[in-house]
C-alpha cells in the first residue's frame, strides 16, 4: 500500500493517533491530526510528534478530499462528525486496520470481555520461552501500529478491543480468542447483541487454515464464528471439549484428533492464575496450535503469576488476605473474581457507572461476600439496587474503605477490591486506584 502524498486525517491524539500519525507521516503521507482538546491539555502528545504532521486543537472538523480517516479507538464510529465523510465514502479505518496492511507476521489476536491483558501477555510469554521473536502489543497499550516498522518477528501478540474493531476491514488473525462475553461498554455500543457481534467480528476474515478459539462455559461466546470459516476448536474448566483444552479434576488436558495430552497439574499453577484459569486454558490450547511443545507450555504456565491490579495478592494481614482486581472495571469481571475464591469476603466496589446493570451481581454478592463497602458515584445506584436486599457500608475515599474493609474482616477471610466500575471520578485511572489500595494495605 502506497502512501506517499495521500491525505490523511488522524482523529484523536492519543497513544494510537500519535502513534499513526507518525508513522504515516514516516512514509511521506500528508497527515492531519486532530483533537478536540486545547493544545495545552495535550502538550505532552505534540512533543513526540513526528514534525511534518500537520496538528489542530479543539476541533473535530475534518478536511476535505480526503484519502482515508484514521479514527482512535476511544472515538465512537457513528459520530455525527463523520457524516459527510461517510456519504463521500471516505474510508475510516481504526489503527489495527492500518497496521494490518504492513505486516506478513502471523497474529494471535485475544479478545473478551474480561483477562484480554493476561491471556495475551501468557501467549507472548509461552511463545518466547519457546525462543520465538515475539512482539506484543494492542489494547494492551502498545499501539499495534509502532510494531509493525520493526523487525518481521516470529509472531505478533495483540490484545483487541470491541472499539477497535467497528473500523476494521481486513484485519485478519491465524488464531483468535474469544475469552468470554459479558455486559461492557453499553454506554457506547447500546445493546449485547451490537456489542457481542464487535468480538466476534475478529473471525469474520480468517479462512479454514485459521483457528478461532472459544469459550465453551460461556452461553455468549461457545456458539459464535458461525460465518467464519476458520476451525473452531473451545476450552473449558467445567466439562471436556471435543478438540481443545479443559480441565479435568486436578489435570489441565489437552485434545487433538481425539488423542488427549496432559499438560500440567491445576494446583501446580500459581494461586492468582488458579483464580483466573480460563486465561491459562485459553493460552494454552493458542500455544499447542503453533507446535510449541507441551512441556515449555506447563513450565511457563507454572512460572506465571499475573498481572498488576488483576487479582494481585497485595499482602497477609491478621490473617487476611488483601487483593487488588482494580481492573475488575464491569460487573462480569467481579462475578468472576468472586466465583473464584472459596473463602468469605469482604468486598470494596464502586466507581465511575458505565451504565451498567448492577443487578446480576445481587446474587454472587450473597453467595460470596460478608461484607460490602461502597465507594464512588456509583454508590447510589448500588444503594437503589439492592434496595435492602444486602447490608452495606459506605465510604468517603479508598482510606476509609480500606480500614472498613480490614474492620470487617476475620483470619482467613478475604479483602478484595473489585469495583465494576472506572475509575475516574475519584483516580486518575485504574491503576492509580489499585495503587492507593496497595500503598494504605500495607500501611496497615
Ligand atoms: N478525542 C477526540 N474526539 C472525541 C473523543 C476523543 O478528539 O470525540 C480525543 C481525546 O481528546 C484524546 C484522544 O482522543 O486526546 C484519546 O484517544 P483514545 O481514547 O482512543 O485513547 P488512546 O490513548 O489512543 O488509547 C487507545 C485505547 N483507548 C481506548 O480504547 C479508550 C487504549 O486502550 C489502548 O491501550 C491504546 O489506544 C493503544 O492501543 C485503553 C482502554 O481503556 C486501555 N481500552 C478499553 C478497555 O480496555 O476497556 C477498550
Amino acid at each position: 500500500m502506497k502512501l506517499i502524498n495521500k491525505k490523511i486525517t488522524v482523529i484523536g491524539m492519543g497513544r494510537s493517533g500519535v502513534a499513526s500519525a507518525n508513522f504515516l507521516a514516516g512514509k511521506k503521507a500528508q497527515v492531519t491530526l486532530i483533537d478536540q482538546k486545547e493544545k495545552q491539555d495535550l502538550e505532552e502528545a505534540v512533543h513526540q510528534l513526528n514534525p511534518s504532521v500537520q496538528t489542530r486543537f479543539g476541533s473535530s472538523t475534518l478536511a476535505e478530499n480526503e484519502d482515508f480517516i484514521i479514527l482512535s479507538p476511544g472515538i465512537d464510529i457513528n459520530v455525527s462528525f463523520l457524516e459527510s465523510a461517510r456519504q463521500q465514502n471516505i474510508p475510516i479505518w481504526s489503527e489495527v486496520e492500518l497496521a494490518c496492511r504492513f505486516t506478513n507476521a502471523p497474529i494471535i489476536a485475544v479478545t473478551g470481555t474480561n483477562g484480554k491483558s493476561t491471556t495475551t501477555t501468557l501467549i507472548g510469554k509461552i511463545l518466547q520461552t519457546a525462543g520465538k521473536s515475539v512482539l506484543i502489543g494492542g489494547n494492551i497499550g502498545v499501539p499495534f501500529i509502532s510494531l509493525v516498522d520493526q523487525k518481521s518477528p516470529d509472531f505478533l501478540v495483540l490484545e483487541i478491543s470491541s472499539f477497535q474493531m467497528e473500523a476494521i476491514e481486513k484485519f485478519h488473525p491465524k488464531i483468535s480468542v474469544i475469552l468470554n462475553i459479558t455486559p461492557d461498554h453499553l454506554d457506547r455500543h447500546k445493546t449485547m447483541t451490537a456489542y457481542t457481534s464487535l468480538k466476534e467480528k475478529i473471525s469474520k476474515n480468517q479462512t479454514e487454515n485459521d483457528y478461532l478459539l472459544l469459550n465453551q462455559d460461556d452461553p455468549n461466546t461457545k456458539n459464535l464464528g458461525q460465518n467464519s470459516q476458520a476451525q473452531k476448536l473451545f476450552f473449558s474448566a467445567t466439562g471436556d471439549v471435543k478438540t481443545g483444552v479443559f480441565l479435568r479434576e486436578n489435570s489441565l488436558m489437552l485434545r487433538m484428533n481425539a488423542t488427549e495430552k496432559k499438560i500440567c497439574n491445576f494446583d501446580d499453577l500459581n494461586q492468582v492464575m488458579q483464580w483466573q484459569v480460563e486465561n491459562v486454558l485459553a493460552a494454552s490450547l493458542a500455544s499447542s496450535l503453533l507446535d510449541i511443545p507441551l512441556e515449555i507450555i506447563a513450565e511457563t504456565l507454572k512460572q506465571f503469576t499475573g498481572l498488576e491490579h488483576r487479582m494481585e495478592w497485595v499482602r497477609t494481614y491478621k490473617g487476611i488476605d488483601f487483593i487488588n482486581d482494580s481492573k475488575g472495571t464491569n460487573v462480569g469481571a467481579v462475578q468472576k473474581s468472586l466465583e473464584s475464591l472459596s473463602r468469605p469476603v469482604v468486598l470494596i466496589a464502586g466507581g465511575k457507572d458505565k451504565e451498567s446493570d448492577f443487578s446480576p451481581l445481587k446474587s454472587v454478592l450473597k453467595q460470596k461476600v460478608k461484607h460490602l463497602i461502597l465507594i464512588g458515584e456509583a454508590r447510589s445506584k448500588f444503594r437503589q439496587i439492592l434496595n435492602g436486599s444486602f447490608n452495606y457500608e459506605e465510604a468517603s475515599n479508598m482510606e476509609d474503605a480500606v480500614h472498613k474493609a480490614a474492620g470487617n474482616a476475620s483470619s482467613g477471610d478475604v479483602v478484595l477490591l473489585s469495583p465494576a466500575c472506572a475509575s475516574f471520578d475519584m483516580f486518575k485511572n485504574y491503576e492509580d486506584r489499585g495503587d492507593q489500595f496497595k500503598s494504605i494495605v500495607h500501611n496497615l
